[in-house]
């Protein structure tokens, strides 16, 4: 099979060729959506970086246009990094975008605006002359100084913006404040918030959610019944994580709670391959939108011969859960129009050991929703106190879906090959703590693919998932497609996401099962899957 094509996805974004990595400056302006993208025109690895355009009306389908920003400036020369689209009062939007201003990769913070307000599309922007806005002072490291946030206006009528910092390994968010005009910025007294011992903070992102509902909220809110949300990329691990917590206005400072079950260092957004998000509101639907970047595992040599590298995961809603602790993320509504074909499943029983297969949907390319259930928590196995300190991944290496247990494993055999040679378990496994139950949840790639290049990476990504067990019901929802697995437990309270690459299960060979290897029988209360079709994306 044509080596670009095995591992393309249907419904994912992804340019027809060529590497593609962080979203940039997403926004919802009059009537369509704008996503920016990172994007190398010249090849599948790293390097040349523009800001490819597209344009959208359901987040979904996608219009590709000509790249909007790309380096030809004295203060974008050697790259146009990360940033943030804000919409000024008067319907005007600004995009802010680090610039490379020399092969030391000195970073700079630009701005960037639409030549033509009348086209519906904002196909060209200008970098006007009085670039850049914001430089690094003495006490900044400039090579680690990039990402700004979309900007939000404060009750004094100044625009504040974020960029991420690191120096001394303390990962930092430096606040910049500007009068209206959005020209002037200034320093501010003390980064919003900063934390000893991490590497960059990139991409951050800071948001107010409601306490009230899953409405959005604009980023310059600033009522009673709100928290906040800080996101930030950490470089060194290449994860995503955030806390929820309070934005002091009158000191300018945010304080996370620390009522995380992953401690301070907040919990991750997606326990997988997701990185550099970004959220933006979208005042067409009252929502707030998150985006993110799924890189390729596969090795740099096989993206080269693929011909493209990266995806972005499905768009997703994002909302405070009614606990206050944490987010909530669920794929748009709009994604469901790609569904086509459905089969279902009612009141199967799985005891121990058995496995059901899935059949008549494309399962290479479908969307899964299943409500597990049991009846009872007696058969949970004991938490052992040494993975206290391990992430969950190392706990998911250690419990695998063929480890028996108690309660779980079970779930989903995703991207199997008939005989089980290849697949990629996302699945629950449930442990008794000494006063709680801890619920594990696992998207493991170990067994994805029978390709072993060394450098291939087939981590068993997983979190755990805060979720009350009183009712005896877990659900999980996983897009697959081709060579993505998105998957969503307890309704999008832990979302994971693997990359895979199967060798046999492709296509029409791929096989799709819900197992239980668990001692404690499992019931599939309702199972729905459903063929999905290829978006539109050229
Ligand atoms: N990607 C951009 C940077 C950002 C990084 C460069 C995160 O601006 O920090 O392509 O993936």
């Amino acid at each position: 099979v044509d080596a670009s094509k095995v591992h393309r996805t249907g419904y994912h974004f992804q340019p027809p060729k060529n590497w593609i990595n962080d979203p940039n400056g997403p926004m919802y302006y009059n009537g369509v959506y704008h996503l920016f993208y990172q994007y190398n025109p010249k090849g599948a690895t790293w390097g040349n970086i523009v800001w490819a355009h597209s344009v959208s009306k359901d987040l979904i389908n996608w219009i590709p246009l000509e790249p909007a920003i790309y380096p030809s400036k004295v203060f974008d020369k050697y790259g146009t990094w990360s940033g943030s689209a804000t919409i000024l009062p008067g319907n005007k939007p600004v995009i802010l975008y680090t610039g490379i201003v020399d092969a030391n990769k000195t970073q700079v913070q630009n701005y960037a605006i639409p030549a033509n307000m009348s086209d519906p599309y904002l196909r060209k922007w200008i970098k006007p002359d009085n670039n850049p806005l914001i430089v690094a002072d003495k006490n900044i490291n400039k090579i680690q100084f990039r990402d700004p946030t979309t900007a939000w206006m404060g009750r004094d009528g100044y625009w504040r913006v974020l960029v991420g910092s690191v120096r001394n390994h303390r990962g930092k968010v430096i606040m910049y404040k500007s009068n209206k005009n959005f020209m002037k910025w200034t320093k501010a007294k003390h980064p919003l918030h900063s934390a000893q011992g991490t590497g960059n903070w990139e991409c951050p992102d800071f948001f107010p959610v409601s306490l009230k509902n899953e409405n959005g909220l604009d980023t310059s809110y600033d009522g009673k019944d709100v928290k906040h949300v800080l996101k930030v990329s950490f470089d060194v691990t290449r994860f995503d994580h955030y806390t929820v917590g309070t934005y002091d206005t009158k000191k300018d400072k945010y304080f996370p709670d620390n009522t995380s079950i992953d401690g301070w260092k907040g919990l991750g957004l997606d326990y997988g391959n997701y990185y550099a998000s970004k959220t933006f509101f979208d005042s067409g639907k009252n929502r707030r939108i998150l985006l993110g970047w799924a890189n390729e595992s596969d090795t740099v040599d096989n993206d080269v011969k693929k011909g493209w590298a990266g995806v972005h995961p499905i768009p997703r809603k994002i909302w405070l859960d009614p606990s206050g602790k944490q987010l909530v993320q669920w794929p748009v509504q709009e994604l469901e129009t790609l569904r086509k074909k459905k089969v279902q499943l009612n009141n199967k029983k799985l005891n121990k050991g058995e496995k059901v297969e899935i059949k008549g949907i494309t399962v290479a390319q479908a969307d899964v929703e299943v409500i597990f259930s049991f009846a009872s928590l007696d058969k949970a196995e004991p938490f052992d106190s040494s993975w206290a300190d391990l992430y969950a991944q190392d706990v998911c290496a250690i419990k695998g879906s063929t480890v028996q247990g108690g309660l779980g494993p079970f779930g989903l055999l995703t991207l199997a090959s008939k005989n089980l040679e290849e697949y990629t378990p996302v699945f629950f496994r449930v442990f008794k703590a000494h006063d709680n139950y801890k619920v594990l949840m696992c998207s493991d790639a170990s067994r994805s693919s029978l390709k072993n290049e060394t450098t291939m990476y087939k981590p068993s990504f997983a979190g755990y998932v805060d979720v009350d067990l009183a009712d005896k019901k877990l659900s999980l929802r996983s897009l697959i497609d081709n060579s993505i697995v998105e998957s969503f437990g307890a309704g999008g309270k832990t979302c994971i996401t693997s990359r895979v690459y199967p060798t046999l299960a492709i296509f029409d060979k791929a096989h799709l099962f819900a197992f239980n290897n668990g001692a404690e029988t499992i019931t599939i209360e309702t199972l729905n899957a459903w063929s999905m079709a290829n978006a539109k994306l050229h």
